[in-house]
């Protein structure tokens, strides 16, 4: 079997999506997803300019030929459009691959390691009173894990809180928007949501809490140290992550759990932070170079008690969801999968085999990933330019979004 052809379609069904297909002489096709969230359009180009000639005559099963061909010969390691548009191929080769081989993609990798996929939920609200009633519907859907964001007084346009009755979506077409920012209130605020959260609704339901980069090392310990009553499944992303060291300073301070990683996209990025166990679970997704690199990266995390907790917002396609959820089936260390259900019109886009039953999800049981592209309803939906927001302190100082 050879590799014959290969395409980029980009679509914007609601959100902007970046897809590759690989077609092979044999009639099978694979879908990756290549979206990168804001930056859609470098990721097509790097595919269709610089990566599908390479891949045509190439032996589709030989992922990891191919996978080792684009990383080392590229010359330029690493980098999120580098490692998304090796992940699409990678993902696009696996579905290839299973399809050839007639069987649901999780049996090429452990094969089933559990029966379902736990998956936490997002709940926002303006108010606490709002977030409660939120994750009150979340559990009456049977959701196990939620995680919990929340307007704070005095912020406007807050990370993770919608500002419509729509399901929080951050980009936005046009230019980037702006919004404030202060550690001071949030750090005031975030621990009463917590303690009305558990008033609510007792200790079974898993809570967690994504701070977005926003906290410095010593602020985040101490954000930690006064959530711990409530007992978190995790607190994401408490600090940028470029510093790994950083994570030494809140891991000594607390015992809440910590997970961080949902844009990291080589294994360089956690090698300290895993080795030195500085955190729970680790969030990156199949963006970080696809299947074959995250089953070497989760390989290694388990060594050291860390756990998977794949990224799982919508600016990830239905594709990656799809593999997602045969990766997360079949590795033993797998934590829990974040899921932001897409829109409508996404999943007609993107016929898929994947569902939700009572708090866990369930890969396709089809061959292959099981995420399909309906191509002649994406072309009604044509790329628009749209950015996530950026986020500025009360005085005017750039923040971390
Ligand atoms: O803001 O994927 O945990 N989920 C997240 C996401 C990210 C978006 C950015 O594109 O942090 O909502
Ligand atoms: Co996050």
């Amino acid at each position: 079997m050879k590799i014959s052809d290969a395409k980029v379609v980009v679509c914007s069904p609601g959100r902007n999506f970046v897809t590759l297909k690989i077609y092979t002489d044999s009639g099978v096709y694979g879908l990756g997803d290549a979206t990168l969230n804001g930056r859609e359009l470098a990721v097509a180009t790097y595919l269709a300019d610089h990566v599908v000639p390479c891949l045509i005559g190439r032996n589709p099963f030989q992922t990891e030929d191919i996978w080792q061909y684009l990383y080392r010969g590229g010359y330029w390691r690493k980098g999120p459009v580098t490692m998304m548009a090796i992940a699409a191929v990678d993902v696009a080769l696996w579905d290839i691959k299973a399809k050839a081989l007639n069987t649901p993609l999780y049996n090429l990798l452990g094969g089933k390691a559990r029966s379902g996929v736990m998956v936490y939920g997002h709940a926002n609200g303006g108010t606490i009173a709002e977030t409660i009633d939120e994750v009150g519907r979340h559990i009456d859907q049977k959701y196990l894990a939620v995680r919990a964001q929340c307007g704070v007084p005095g912020l406007a346009g807050l990370y993770g809180v919608s500002t419509d009755s729509q399901p929080y979506e951050p980009a936005q077409k046009g230019l980037p928007s702006e919004s404030a920012w202060s550690s001071e209130k949030y750090l005031q605020f975030v621990p009463t949501l917590f303690e009305e959260l558990r008033k609510a609704f007792g200790e079974d339901v898993h809570l967690l809490h994504d701070v977005h980069h926003r906290l410095t090392p010593i602020q985040a310990a101490r954000l930690g140290k006064a959530l711990e009553p409530f007992h978190l499944f995790w607190m994401e992303d408490a600090v940028p992550a470029e510093l790994q060291e950083g994570f030494r300073i809140i891991r000594q301070h607390t015992t809440t759990p910590l997970a961080v990683g949902e844009i990291f996209n080589t294994v360089w990025d956690s090698k300290l932070l895993i080795t030195e166990q500085l955190i729970d679970y680790l969030r990156m997704s199949l963006h970080g170079g696809g299947i074959t690199a995250l089953q070497k990266i989760a390989a290694f995390a388990d060594m050291y008690h860390v756990q998977m907790g794949c990224h799982g917002a919508t600016d990830l396609s239905p594709v990656t969801m799809g593999a997602a959820l045969h990766f997360d089936i079949s590795v033993t260390n797998f934590g829990i999968q974040e899921y932001m259900p897409h829109s409508r019109a996404t999943l007609e886009v993107f016929p898929h085999g994947y569902r939700y039953v009572n708090g866990y999800l369930h890969p396709a049981e089809t061959p292959g990933h099981g995420v399909d592209l309906d191509e002649a309803l994406a072309k009604k939906f044509p790329y628009e330019r749209a950015y996530l927001p950026v986020n500025r302190r009360l005085d005017g100082t750039m923040w971390n979004w």
